[in-house]
């Protein structure tokens, strides 16, 4: 097995064990370029295993994000058909190692995407676009990573709601963003945090996905990335977010179902 193969072999595990994993770089340095080969290497486990890839998400697209986790470069990583969680509905604390949660925008392709496109024509490949939370649990211990380390890890994608879809704004700047733990407002932003207007995610999800080789097909997600901090999430917790002139969305967060065995 190639040592990309054997790195991301490991953080499968970790995700499908909730068991966090020391950071690859610290010990043995990797690029960027490399960094997603394992990235590519870890969805190809994924699939085999059953899933289907059905969109990307962008990460580090506000300043937020890049103070909260001291990464200052934009990301892209895979969404997968096991990762949805309906609007409404829960997922299992059980099956995440440390997750945190965070509000953002999604927009649905009209057609393939194969090249970078420019921001005066991103309405052409959009159908509809909706609020969305994005559920993020790093596979590192700590929630500790590198740039490199956590594009390997696809970008601590875990699991991600979306509301309603509806036609695209044509500008979606100055909407009001919350995210809502237990009726609270746990973080406030605007859509401008996300790089200073959401549609330029899409712009630079065009640009990365080129170069790391990601495809964008009709149909595909795209999560813009967060506009504020992420939250750690508990048990039983009740989580929303509400984007001004989108729809509102929510789900919840089950118990966990199964006890870890104590060592005696
Ligand atoms: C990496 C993922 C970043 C975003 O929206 O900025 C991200 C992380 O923070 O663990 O999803
Ligand atoms: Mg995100």
């Amino acid at each position: 097995m190639s040592k990309n193969a054997q790195i991301a072999k490991q953080l499968h595990l970790a995700q499908r064990n909730q068991t966090p994993i020391e950071q690859f770089s610290s010990v043995d340095p990797f690029s960027l370029s490399e960094a997603y080969e394992i990235q590519h290497e870890l969805m190809k486990q994924r699939i085999a295993e059953g899933e289907k890839i059905i969109g990307v998400k962008m990460g580090f697209t506000s300043e937020a994000k890049m103070a909260q986790m001291g990464v200052s470069e934009m990301i892209i990583g895979q969404l997968t058909d096991a990762m949805h969680c309906s609007n409404g509905g829960s997922i299992n604390r059980s099956d995440f190692i440390h997750p945190r949660v965070e509000p953002e925008i999604a927009f649905r392709l009209s057609q393939d995407i194969n090249e970078p496109i420019q921001l005066h024509d991103v309405l052409q490949y959009v159908d509809e676009i909706a609020a969305a939370l994005e559920i993020i649990d790093s596979r590192y211990e700590n929630f500790k990573f590198s740039l490199e380390d956590v594009v390997a890890d696809n970008c601590s994608s875990a699991a991600f709601v979306i509301g309603a879809f509806q036609k695209p704004l044509d500008v979606l700047t100055d909407l009001n963003i919350e995210l809502i733990i237990n009726g609270k407002v746990a973080e406030k932003g605007s859509s401008n945090d996300i790089l200073g207007n959401p549609w330029k995610s899409l712009v630079a999800a065009s640009e990365l996905a080129h170069k790391y080789g990601l495809r964008l097909k009709a149909g595909d997600i795209v999560l813009a990335g967060a506009a504020t901090s992420a939250h750690f999430i508990n048990e039983n917790d009740k989580v929303s977010a509400e984007v001004e002139k989108l729809k509102d969305l929510s789900f919840q967060i089950e118990p966990k179902s199964h006890q870890k065995l104590e060592k005696p």
